[in-house]
């Protein structure tokens, strides 16, 4: 009998079809009990929408149900499209979730990736899986990907896969963006398996990072853990190929978001009016601050709301007419960190209204829900200054969306340094999230600045979001990805 799968495996590639195949780890579907399948709100999808109003994509990834799931009910399958983009799924049971997502992507990859802010966790068993999965996903790509197609894949649970790809059909054009940050070779070091993230990485013919830093981090570790790299010159590698050596551009492609979107919903007059509806709600302050981030550890959550708290309690900022809203998405409810960080936020949330709150007013307003976009613009457009202070973000994009949302060029945007946003950003109040007095000084002189200065600062910023919006970011990397170098040197 003839061995059925290698054949299969190794078939000839389709010879026509889309020529952009997106890999990410999930689908950009979702499962809902009443609705059925619908669009995954998101950052990639919404990212990606600027890319695919223009073409046919097919896009691999998991659809979010267990292919183990004991009931059918557990088990729906995905449809075959949704609008433009072809489905491509890739199939995976609880524990290969648990082992690749849960386990090795956010107890290791992530907080190591993050500055190791809190300690990373290494077991051999979950990169075994993190390293299946990724076969499989290379694999799903390999049998779908029409001939020469660029494929784009995304983000750290998949960064075995652009080597693994290359070995299957050397005819594709491979990009791999990072999405998140790439620390410093001090710290890349201690990961057990670091040889076999950067030979994976260098499978692909771009690797994109949000940051000129993160790029020359890779730069020299490519150098240090893959001897026979050489970093020809800062954001192009050589690295020895079947035909000869072969070329790899490694550097920024920082993200943006659909500028445009978030304007035109902040102009609507319903969004307008729910704006003033919320500041009505928290009893028409004269400051009103916000905070809107996923539940993560790496938002700095915590010093934010300590910094608030110390301002109302020294009496610099007065709890009768000031308002802090903080809105944290649940989210990655099943790693211990999180349920963790969640409770340390609510402790300090709790303390602080306890502290300052009267029957009926408390100055800290927390929400641990998700919320639909014109809600989010509502806030933005209600907030006097936004609050974004992770420890370390790749990029952050709530940042970009709140000055995009102020139509008028007022309002005040205080970043940490740490994000991948404050490269760009530089006319933001920006703040070291370690240094609390230095943080509450400068939202202080945030409040206290000159009309005249405020607005022409947020219209600065607002000029760079427009400039460097989605658009221009895919429009950069996936010129980079179809020219390859030339352009580069
Ligand atoms: P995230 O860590 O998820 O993204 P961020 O860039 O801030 O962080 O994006 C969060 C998105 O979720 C924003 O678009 C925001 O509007 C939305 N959001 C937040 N709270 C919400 C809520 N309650 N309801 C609905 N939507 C909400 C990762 C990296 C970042 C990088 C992005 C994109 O960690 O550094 O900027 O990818 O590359």
């Amino acid at each position: 009998m003839r061995p059925e799968a290698p054949a299969r495996r190794r078939g000839r590639p389709p010879r026509s079809g889309p020529d952009l195949v997106i890999v990410a780890n999930r689908l950009p579907i979702e499962h809902d009990a009443e609705e059925g399948w619908r669009r995954a709100p998101g950052g990639l999808v919404s990212a990606m929408e600027a890319v695919l109003r223009e073409r046919e994509v097919i896009w691999v990834g998991w659809s979010g149900a267990f292919s183990d799931a004991t009931s059918e009910k557990d088990r729906p399958e995905p449809p075959a499209r949704v609008g433009p983009i072809q489905l491509g799924r890739v199939p995976l049971t609880r524990a290969q979730v648990e082992g690749h997502y849960e386990g090795f992507s956010n107890g290791a990859l992530w907080p190591l990736y993050h500055g190791g802010i809190v300690p990373p966790v290494y077991h051999r068993s979950q990169f075994d899986t993190y390293r299946q999965v990724n076969e499989l996903f290379a694999g799903a790509v390999a049998e779908r990907a029409p001939m020469g197609a660029r494929v784009w894949v995304h983000d750290y649970q998949l960064q075995l896969v652009p080597a693994m790809l290359r070995a299957r059909r050397p005819d594709l054009r491979i990009g791999f963006f990072l999405h998140i940050p790439f620390p410093p070779v001090e710290l890349f070091a201690q990961l057990p398996w670091r040889r076999q993230i950067v030979e994976g990485l260098l499978g692909a013919d771009v690797i994109g990072f949000q940051t000129h830093d993160a790029a020359m981090n890779f730069q020299r570790l490519a150098g240090r853990f893959a001897t026979e790299t050489t970093v020809v010159t800062d954001g192009l590698l050589e690295v020895p190929g079947e035909d000869g050596p072969r070329t790899i551009i490694c550097d920024a492609f920082p993200i943006g978001i659909r500028a445009s979107d978030y304007a035109d919903l902040a102009a609507k007059p319903e969004v307008q009016a729910r704006a003033k509806q919320i500041r009505a709600d928290v009893g028409d302050p004269d400051v009103l601050l916000l905070g809107v981030d996923r539940l993560d550890y790496t938002k700095g959550i915590g010093v934010r709301i300590q910094a608030v708290t110390e301002l109302l309690l020294d009496g610099r900022l007065d709890p009768e007419r000031t308002a802090f809203i903080q809105v944290a998405t649940p989210t990655r409810e099943n790693v211990e960190e999180y349920q963790r960080i969640r409770d340390e936020v609510e402790l300090l949330v709790g303390r602080a209204n306890g502290d300052l709150g009267k029957v009926g007013t408390n100055p800290i307003h927390y929400m641990h829900q998700p919320m639909p976009p014109a809600e989010l613009v509502a806030l933005y457009v209600a907030a006097d200054v936004m609050l974004v202070t992770p420890i370390r973000d790749g990029m952050n994009l709530v940042a970009k969306e709140y000055v995009a949302a102020r139509i008028n060029n007022d309002g005040a945007l205080v970043l940490s340094e740490f994000t991948g946003a404050a490269e760009q950003m530089s006319e933001a109040w920006l703040v070291n999230p370690y240094d609390i007095a230095g943080m509450k000084s400068t939202i202080m002189s945030a409040l206290a600045e000159s009309r005249s200065s405020a607005l022409t600062r947020m219209a600065r910023l607002r000029a760079g979001v427009f400039a460097e919006d989605v658009t221009a970011w895919a429009e950069e990397f996936l010129t980079a990805l179809s020219e390859g170098p030339e352009n580069e040197l």
